[in-house]
């Protein structure tokens, strides 16, 4: 139960609160100031302005604010108890209420001899139990102890899945690249249009490979369409109606659709409905991750993931990156009127990290009702997009640079290259500081000798995320900030961010123009044209 002060809070409009009320008038304040003016008065301003934290560093200098910004935030966040918020969270509280669910996904990177109670129950030992069912899976796959209907080592894995059951895998295992085993090849099939699987299929042999059905409800459309086409091929191409015990394996919580399916129980790996789709990478969904780099990598993503938890629960607010990227975000959304937020990583192993980034942001801040069902009066999240730098200064950098929007970017690059070819790694981080300059900086007329098309306007926000390397522990941190900074924003937007009601009006209307096909002339009017 809330404290009485709290609740009568809750109902009034955060807008009306005394500290959003304060930043309202300190944003009046700050209003044409220049974030180059704020170097200019403050010499030790990056000093100031930055945070250096296990092989982290975070630097907010070029955001449009000063210390009292920070202040005023960091008030806005203990006005809506973002402690309390942050301590049911990991204590597992049902804070995801619509879905009368706990948010666990902390607990699967916790050390096994740690509680989380959830209804009376500790869920450590369930926890421990399916990492190790993944470790001895994984390690009898890779020493051929585990072998394919015929008898091959596996040497192929094809993860099938779609949204939180696809991306998280996908993107890790793209940023992990370096680590994946040399004599295993990976693919993810996700999208319903059979282009996807079939081009997959084309490439594969099926003795060598195993199919990875990856499906917290295992109910999903496109999912059970792909598995089923896959597992058609199979055995087709094995001539063996059993072949898909020996090539099929499944993460979902339900078991029975899993065994319906035809897969093996003991090829099982489950998972617990307080793990949203979204962040569920670190679960059994993981198990994609865990054969194509090895379980102790992924052992590591968990480790650099459990340090920044314990980081996020115990650095003071105003110096917790989390948090302070999150207070940033809410100061230019709902202060400085930015829709957008660009995340740009400066690694080409990252190249799938702003498509995680887009579900993971907009998927759970993208709302306009609060926790208690209240239409927000408040702009929630933004619209998040990227693409790796350098490739986006040539697309769309532009708009970011002249457009009519101010888009905040993050700049996310590793201190150290995977691959140390030439000056290549020098000229990666040169183009990012100078993105950052130049958005800060803009053009005067008078420097652009007068042509107006060469000015730029300047003062637009943008921070800095610098990592020693790019490698399990610290891709798992990464990670674990961003789930953070978005659990942060929802608290202070009051909203639940835990639910996606929005992904389903269209799942079910999809059902409902495939169950009409063949009924004759259709009021949709393209329908008659397929
Ligand atoms: C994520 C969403 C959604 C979900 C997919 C796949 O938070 O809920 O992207 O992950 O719809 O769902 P299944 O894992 O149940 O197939």
């Amino acid at each position: 139960m809330l404290p009485d002060s709290a609740n009568s809070r809750m109902s009034s409009d955060l807008m009306q609160s005394p500290a959003w009320q304060a930043l309202e008038i300190h944003a009046q304040m700050m209003q044409g100031r220049k974030i180059s003016t704020l170097f200019a008065e403050d010499p030790a301003r990056f000093k100031n302005c930055h945070v250096e934290q296990d092989g982290l560093l975070f630097d907010y200098s070029r955001q449009r604010i000063t210390q009292k910004t920070i202040e005023l935030l960091v008030n806005l966040a203990r006005q809506e108890d973002l402690d309390g918020w942050r301590d049911k969270m990991f204590s597992g509280e049902k804070i995801n209420t619509t879905e009368g669910r706990a948010v666990l996904h902390t607990a699967l990177r916790r050390p096994a001899d740690e509680t989380v109670m959830v209804e009376s129950e500790n869920v450590m030992p369930f926890v421990e139990r399916v990492r190790q069912q993944m470790k001895t899976f994984t390690e009898a796959v890779h020493s051929g102890e585990i072998k394919g209907s015929t008898g091959q080592k596996i040497n192929t894995i094809v993860n099938i899945g779609i949204g939180g059951s696809d991306l998280g895998p996908y993107m890790v295992c793209e940023a992990l690249k370096p680590w994946q085993k040399a004599d295993i090849t990976s693919y993810f099939v996700s999208n319903v249009d059979g282009t996807h699987i079939s081009e997959v299929l084309k490439r594969i042999n099926p003795e060598t490979t195993l199919f990875l059905v990856a499906s917290k409800t295992f109910t999903t459309q496109e999912t059970m369409a792909n598995a089923t086409t896959a597992k058609n091929w199979l055995i087709e191409k094995l001539s063996n109606e059993d072949a898909a015990k020996d090539h099929f394996a499944a993460m979902s919580t339900n078991e029975d659709a899993v065994r319906q399916f035809g897969i093996n129980p003991a090829r099982m790996f489950p998972f617990e409905n307080w793990v949203g789709g979204r962040y569920s990478l670190w679960s059994a969904i993981g198990l994609s991750i865990c054969l194509s780099l090895g379980y102790d990598h992924f052992e590591a993503l968990l480790n650099g993931a459990y340090a920044m938890d314990r980081y996020f629960q115990g650095a003071p607010l105003d110096r917790n990156i989390p948090v302070l990227t999150a207070l940033f975000g809410i100061w230019n959304r709902n202060f400085l009127g930015c829709a957008a937020q660009a995340v740009i990583p400066y690694d080409q192993y990252l190249h799938r990290f702003p498509a995680f980034l887009q579900q993971l942001d907009m998927e759970s801040n993208g709302k306009r009702v609060t926790r208690d069902g209240e239409a927000v009066s408040y702009d929630t999240g933004p619209v998040v997009f990227g693409e790796p730098g350098t490739n986006g200064q040539h697309a769309f950098f532009q708009l970011l640079h002249q457009g009519t929007d101010i888009i905040p970017c993050d700049f996310i690059a590793p201190k150290t290259s995977q691959n140390t070819v030439g000056e290549h790694h020098k000229l990666l981080l040169a183009n990012m500081v100078a993105q950052a300059e130049a958005l800060m900086h803009g053009r005067t007329l008078e420097e652009a000798t007068g042509n107006p098309q060469r000015v730029f306007e300047g003062n637009r926000p943008s921070s800095i995320l610098l990592f020693e390397e790019i490698n399990p522990y610290h891709l798992g941190g990464l990670i674990a900030l961003y789930e953070h900074k978005i659990f942060v924003q929802g608290i202070i937007w009051r909203l639940n961010s835990f639910d996606q009601f929005g992904v389903e009006l269209g799942k079910e209307m999809a059902k409902g123009i495939l169950a009409s096909e063949g009924r004759g002339k259709s009021d949709i009017g393209i329908l008659n044209y397929f």
